[in-house]
């Protein structure tokens, strides 16, 4: 239970956040009031307001400037169902815009328990540190025996002195060479910050963040949120899906994606994989031999097998989509090294098999010098080490496959698979328009986590562009990049197994003492998700322009050329109608920027003023 500012009692958040300055080695707690609780929840909405308060326009992203935000929600830390995530963000080094991700990690629930919502980390360290929470206490600890390690090696050292659980975030090698796509990983298998935000830890010399909270969370109805927590998990266990789910976990989706044409395979030239069942979920499961996952979870899914190496890797879909079929390797225990690999540098895994599918692509059409073809295993070890050490060709796919295309000119933007800056996620999108627009107009680039409205799609059908698509893609980044995002909840339970979206306001109501609606929570989502587009216009200034909303190129100018679906591409006429749908729907104007009266109408008054200041700039 914590004061706030208006003398209201606060529960089911802490109320307040956590500073730390790097360059001055310093730690400030910082109250906030109920208003910036109920406006933005928490998690992703927290960030994007920090971000967009205090960061200075045009802030160089790997510069002591930007500030690395984490923030959890008011869910987040309870005994509820999948309550152990966090949600990491920062100004991308890799889009330029708005990036953040979202990692299961006891790093949540510590934090939670220390008793801060969020933690601030601005400025830069002199030497390579750790920075260590420990409930009221903040230290900086000299990192100089950790830096150069993996990430695996890292957390090995930090748990034998802080203990099996606590809370520990760090970097590879990846993002302490400023990779542009370096991500954070804790627990040996969890991973996020898509965009780059390893690389901003990596410039702060930001080695690893351990926390360690030991407090009671602050729940306004402790005895009815005990009793739902537990109904809730039982629930769970009910799930028709739930012991195949157990089984399998996400890497279900690769016989899925084959089914339906949208398994990324040569560098989403195809949607079906010659070598998919290899991969796929049934092989997995041949050599399974644990499972991990997040803290508070009770479907944990992260299936782990022994790789190539006889070493442990954790497998998801779109891990193995990604450095199996788009790349062309398909043996499950090689991909599953090249995973691995991924995560002791610290590389996020989707960007890594983009680009070395972009690579093999372009060494196909002759533009590069170096010869890597498809399915070359040990080429692509190689290159995913000189990616970590920004060494040769992987130099220049280490900033991320826009520019590595731009670099080699030509034609190589057509098949550079990306939106905004972000590589494309596992879903070719050959003969999917609403899954198109979904990475398109996504809040951090091209990524599944806002709307994943394919499963719906194959469902309704392929070929339409129509209204409904639009709307559906709406609703679900209000549900998944909205709700979930800002709840720090897991989405799998309602994704995976119908865990009903009724149990969350719910959930709420015992955490926080508030009744919100699914109207009123959808109404934050937009309020998010506004905010975030418009720190992307504010950002790029008149460089921005609606082509930014547009899919890759290869998706409308070539054909898929096997499977069922042999022939499909993506109708360019027939998109823009759709993403001039969508952007009336937002209220947003033919550009896709904001306008004042959506802004003011979701109570961004401020926000409306100075985005129109710097609209009127470049106009
Ligand atoms: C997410 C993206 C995904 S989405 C995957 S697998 W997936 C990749 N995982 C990586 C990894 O692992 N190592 C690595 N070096 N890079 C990786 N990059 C990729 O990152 C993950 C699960 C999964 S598995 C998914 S769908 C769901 N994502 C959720 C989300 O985004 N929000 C939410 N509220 N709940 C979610 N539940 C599921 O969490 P990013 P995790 Mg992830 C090893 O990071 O940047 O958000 O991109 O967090 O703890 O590993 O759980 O088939
Ligand atoms: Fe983590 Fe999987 Fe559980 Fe979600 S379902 S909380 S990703 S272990």
């Amino acid at each position: 239970m914590r004061h706030v500012e208006d003398g209201e009692l606060m529960f089911g958040w802490n109320g307040q956040f956590l500073r730390v300055n790097l360059t001055k080695q310093k730690a400030t707690v910082e109250k906030y009031d109920a208003q910036m609780a109920r406006k933005f929840l928490g998690g992703r909405g927290f960030a994007i307001k920090i971000l967009w308060d205090e960061l200075k326009i045009g802030v160089d992203p790997l510069s002591p400037e930007n500030l690395l935000v984490l923030a959890a929600g008011p869910l987040t830390g309870f005994a509820l169902p999948s309550s152990g995530k966090l949600v990491v963000a920062a100004k991308s080094p890799l889009t330029g815009g708005y990036g953040d991700g979202n990692i299961g990690t006891h790093a949540a629930v510590h934090m939670r328990k220390a008793g801060y919502d969020a933690v601030i980390i601005e400025g830069k360290a002199e030497k390579p540190t750790v920075l260590l929470i420990q409930d009221a206490t903040t230290e900086f600890l000299d990192a100089k025996e950790l830096w150069g390690l993996n990430t695996f090696e890292t957390e090995d050292k930090l748990r034998s002195l802080y203990g099996p659980t606590a809370g520990i975030l760090s970097i590879g090698q990846g993002g302490e060479n400023l990779v542009k796509f370096a991500n954070i990983i804790s627990q040996k298998g969890r991973g996020g910050g898509r965009p780059g935000m390893g690389a901003v830890m990596g410039s702060k010399n930001l080695k690893a963040i351990v926390i360690l909270g030991s407090g009671e969370l602050p729940a306004a109805n402790p005895k009815e949120l005990k009793a739902l927590g537990a109904e809730a998990y039982r629930e769970i266990l009910t799930k028709p899906n739930y012991a195949f789910w157990k089984r399998q976990g996400t890497m279900m989706t690769i016989e899925w994606s084959q089914e339906n044409s949208v398994l990324p395979t040569y560098n989403y030239s195809e949607g079906v994989f010659e070598d998919a069942d290899a991969i796929g979920g049934f092989s997995m499961e041949k050599i399974k031999f644990t499972q991990r996952g997040c803290p508070n979870c009770n479907m944990i899914c992260g299936n782990t097998v022994k790789d190539s190496d006889r070493k442990d890797s954790e497998l998801d879909y779109e891990n193995v989509a990604m450095l199996g079929s788009n790349i062309g390797v398909g043996d499950l225990k090689k991909v599953a090294t090249l995973n691995r690999l991924a995560d002791e540098f610290g590389l996020d895994t989707i960007s890594l098999g983009n680009v070395i599918g972009f690579a093999m692509e372009a060494s196909e059409k002759g533009l590069i010098k170096e010869k890597i073809s498809w399915g070359d295993y040990k080429a692509s070890r190689t290159l995913i080490e000189d990616i970590a050490y920004k060494r040769g060709l992987g130099g220049m796919l280490a900033e991320g496959v826009k520019f590595a295309a731009e670099k080699i000119g030509e034609n190589a933007s057509r098949f550079a698979v990306q939106v905004k800056g972000l590589e494309v996620s596992a879903y070719d999108c050959h003969a999917a328009p609403a899954m198109a627009l979904s990475y398109a107009t996504s809040a951090i680039g091209a990524h599944h986590k806002d709307a994943w409205v394919i499963s719906w799609e194959v469902k309704v059908g392929r070929d339409r562009y129509s209204e409904e698509k639009v709307d559906k893609v709406i609703e679900l980044q209000r549900i998944r990049g909205g709700f979930f995002e800002c709840a720090t909840a897991c989405r799998l339970p309602w994704v995976e197994l119908g865990f009903e979206l009724e149990w969350y306001p719910k959930f709420l109501h015992a955490a926080t003492g508030i009744e919100m609606s699914w109207e009123e929570l959808n109404t934050i989502a937009d309020r998010m998700y506004t905010l975030i587009r418009a720190f992307w216009v504010r950002e790029y200034g008149k460089k921005w322009n609606r082509e930014m909303d547009f899919p890759p190129a290869k998706w409308f100018e070539t054909q898929l050329s096997k499977g069922n679906l042999k022939g499909a591409k993506l109708d360019r006429a027939k998109y823009e109608v759709m993403l001039k749908t969508y952007y009336k729907k937002r209220g947003w104007d033919e550009r896709g920027i904001p306008t004042k009266t959506t802004l003011e109408k979701l109570g961004l008054k401020d926000e409306a003023k100075q985005l129109k200041k710097r609209v009127e700039l470049w106009e």
